[in-house]
Formats: structure tokens, sequence, C-alpha cells
């Protein structure tokens, strides 16, 4: 398989830097998407970056990356804690999926503990703000070189 992978957002991280910024950081989405781009070129990686608001165009992006990504790293943002269908979705992908989050979910409200993506996942990377990005891009790359692992 190639080196290409799919690095697709949910709900809300497209305001990233604009509110909340005790949680989620003072950058933006672009600046998380520079930062996954270096990140991946250091890796020898190449990247689908994508973000949306809207539950079925997240599912399209995961049906499009059957044929043609590598892995899947998904922040899907509230639909963590309650997506089925993004759950069903990934379920269909059989390549490693990681589950990213910017804040640590298990120190936050108790509903935000549950995630239905994490029984899917191959890896879960949490609470290392946009860190969190790099790490998993890092662990994904250690996963297609040494596939056996
Ligand atoms: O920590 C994460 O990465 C989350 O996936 C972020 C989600 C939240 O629902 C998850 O429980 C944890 C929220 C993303 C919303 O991002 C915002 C950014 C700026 C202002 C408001 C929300």
């Amino acid at each position: 398989m190639n080196n290409l992978i799919y690095i697709i957002n949910g709900p809300n991280l497209n305001k990233l830097g604009v509110r909340e910024t005790d949680k989620y950081g003072s950058k933006s989405i672009l600046d998380l998407k520079k930062l996954c781009e270096k990140s991946c070129k250091k890796h020898n990686i190449t990247m689908d970056f994508f973000q949306s608001n809207n539950e079925s165009d997240i599912i399209d992006k995961i049906h499009e990356a059957k044929d043609k990504a590598s892995a899947i790293l998904i922040n899907a943002a509230a639909f963590t804690h309650t997506s089925v269908a993004i759950l069903d979705a990934l379920s269909i992908f059989d390549r490693p999926i990681i589950e990213i989050h910017i804040t640590n979910i298990h120190s936050r409200e108790e509903f935000r503990h549950k995630s239905f993506i994490s029984n899917i996942a191959y890896g879960i990377i949490a609470g290392f703000g946009f860190k969190s990005y790099e790490l998993a891009i890092e662990a994904i790359k250690h996963k297609l070189d040494n596939n056996k692992d």
C-alpha cells in the first residue's frame, strides 16, 4: 500500500483558536494542517487533511479512504461520543485507525469518556494538544513500516 494517510476532523474543529482557547489552544485549524504537513513530510508520508461539521460528509470521506489510504487518523470531535454511523463506516476500513483528541477526554465530563471509535482503533492519542496529531503521525509511520508489530 502507499504512504497516504487520511486525517479526518469532526465538527467545530474549524473554530480552533476562535473560542475555548483555554481547552484547545490559540492556534487555528490551518495552523494544525501546517503542523501535520510538516510532520508528514518529515516521515515521508502524504496526507489528505479534511474537516467537516457534517456527519454524512465524514462518512463519505471514510468510504473514500477505503480504496485510497493506508491509514486513517481521526478526531471525530463530538461525534466520537455519539456516532454509531461513524463507527460503522470505520469498521469497513481494514487498515489501521488512530483516534486522536486534543484534550484528555477521560479527565473531562463523563459523557466524553465513552468513545464509539476506540473499539476499532489501533491506538488512541489524547491530551497532548496539537502534539497529539504529531504523535499519531509518528505512531502510524512506525506501524506502516513495521506492519507485523
Ligand atoms: O479533545 C478533542 O480533540 C475533542 O475531540 C474536541 C471536541 C470534543 O467534543 C471532544 O470531546 C474532544 C470538540 C471540538 C470543538 O472544538 C472547538 C474549538 C474551538 C471552539 C469551540 C470548540
